[in-house]
């Protein structure tokens, strides 16, 4: 069986899905096989240079044709935001499956539309998926699998962070992602929905409600060279204005109750100094604690308060052997894996789900709830840290 893909977008999160594509079906053998036929852009001399440096095919301009073309079975979504709810419900409604980046969409309405859209195609054996691509750590996939099989008892706390600096320097442009109209929310959504998802998915809990702040420390920000074309841009007086006001949040801190019990908290920065891509999580139990952090992903730091107390202490597993998940594919006992390996995890995840008719996760109804929670905590900034419930995604 063979899977027609077409992705719409090919900047960062386009290269990384390009790189999973292209590898996966090396490395695990699976019921189908993923063909990198069409890759989507605005610019027909950027996206025909992308299809050629990323291993496409072929190349469009047109994403309407690319979602409702005979020729193409996936839609892969990895463009921003704001062209996220348009593009995926018109590739359901085409009957194609569909891979969406995250956040699913940009407001909690789209992503409803989103989840129902989904649900209702599942219906006719059309698969969804949000793109979470950290689930698909092994080591992340083992801390699940450990609180799961009750090795830490009962979860009473989750400690979340994701921390960044790209936006430090007051001079760094008005790129799109710190534009609410397009990326939706700032850290917040962009770093901070990584971190509700993957600790409700470890735990098993779901976010019930939170108190947040949030801010922005740098209000205004030089636009991007070329940019001045946005809308923004233009003052009253058709004048072309140098710098734009930053509608996002540079960071967000909440608290956080899950619905099991545990007590949560998560921070979400582009400003924290010296921090480049840095996500860590532990989670504490009655029984024992496990931590993750992203900087050593092949690792697990597990600490058994079963084991005789002359004994006891946090350990380093190291998640490289055959018994771990998705390793076994790789390379030999001890070979350590990266980032990009995420992202091809997850295609494998998506094609043998596709292939063999079964829904996969995280289904854009759980993506739905990240979207609430990415909501609660804005209602909750605006409302000065007032407690705001999430409510069940209920698709
Ligand atoms: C930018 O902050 C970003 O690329 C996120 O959008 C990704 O989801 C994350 O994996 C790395 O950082």
């Amino acid at each position: 069986m063979q899977l027609r893909v077409g992705m719409v977008g090919y900047a960062f999160m386009g290269a990384a899905h390009s790189q999973a594509w292209r590898t996966v079906n090396r490395v695990f053998d699976l019921p189908a096989r993923a063909r990198m036929a069409l890759i989507c852009g605005r610019d027909a001399g950027k996206v025909s240079e992308a299809a050629d440096r990323l291993g496409w095919d072929a190349s469009t301009t047109d994403w309407r044709d690319l979602v409702t073309r005979d020729d193409i079975d996936v839609v892969d979504v990895c463009t921003p935001g704001d062209s996220h709810a348009e593009i995926a419900l018109a590739a359901l409604a085409a009957g194609k499956h569909v891979l969406c980046e995250k956040p699913l969409a940009n407001t909690v309405s789209e992503a409803r539309a989103m989840a129902a859209a989904a649900a209702a195609a599942q219906a006719v054996g059309v698969r969804s998926m949000c793109g979470f691509n950290y689930r698909r750590v092994p080591a992340v996939a083992m801390m699940r699998q450990l609180i799961a099989d009750g090795r830490l008892g009962v979860v009473r706390h989750v400690r979340a962070t994701y921390l960044q600096d790209w936006i430090v320097d007051p001079q760094f442009p008005l790129v799109w992602r710190l534009q609410k109209d397009r990326a939706g929310s700032g850290a917040l959504g962009d770093i901070g929905a990584h971190i509700i998802d993957l600790t409700q998915f470890v735990t098993g809990q779901l976010i019930s409600g939170v108190s947040a702040v949030t801010e922005t420390f740098v209000r205004e920000r030089p636009l991007p060279a070329g940019s001045s074309g946005l809308a923004a841009s233009v003052d009253g007086d058709g004048h072309h204005p140098s710098v734009g006001p930053v509608t996002v949040d540079d960071a967000a801190v909440f608290v956080a109750r899950l619905d099991g019990g545990a007590l949560a908290t998560y921070e979400a920065s582009r400003f924290a100094t010296g921090r480049k891509n840095a996500l860590r999580v532990e989670i504490n139990g009655s029984l024992g604690s496990v931590v993750f952090d992203l900087e050593r992903l092949n690792e697990l730091e597990f600490y058994d308060a079963t084991r005789p107390t002359a004994e006891q202490g946090f350990s380093r597993i190291l998640v490289t052997e055959g018994e771990h998940p998705y390793m076994s594919a790789w390379w030999p006992p001890g070979h350590i894996i990266g980032y990009e390996h995420s992202f091809t995890h997850q295609m494998r995840d998506f094609i043998e789900a596709v292939a063999t008719g079964v829904d996969p996760t995280p289904s854009f109804s759980d993506a739905l709830q990240v979207q609430l929670v990415l909501d609660a905590v804005t209602r909750s900034a605006e409302l000065g840290s007032s407690w705001a419930d999430v409510e069940p995604a209920l698709v």
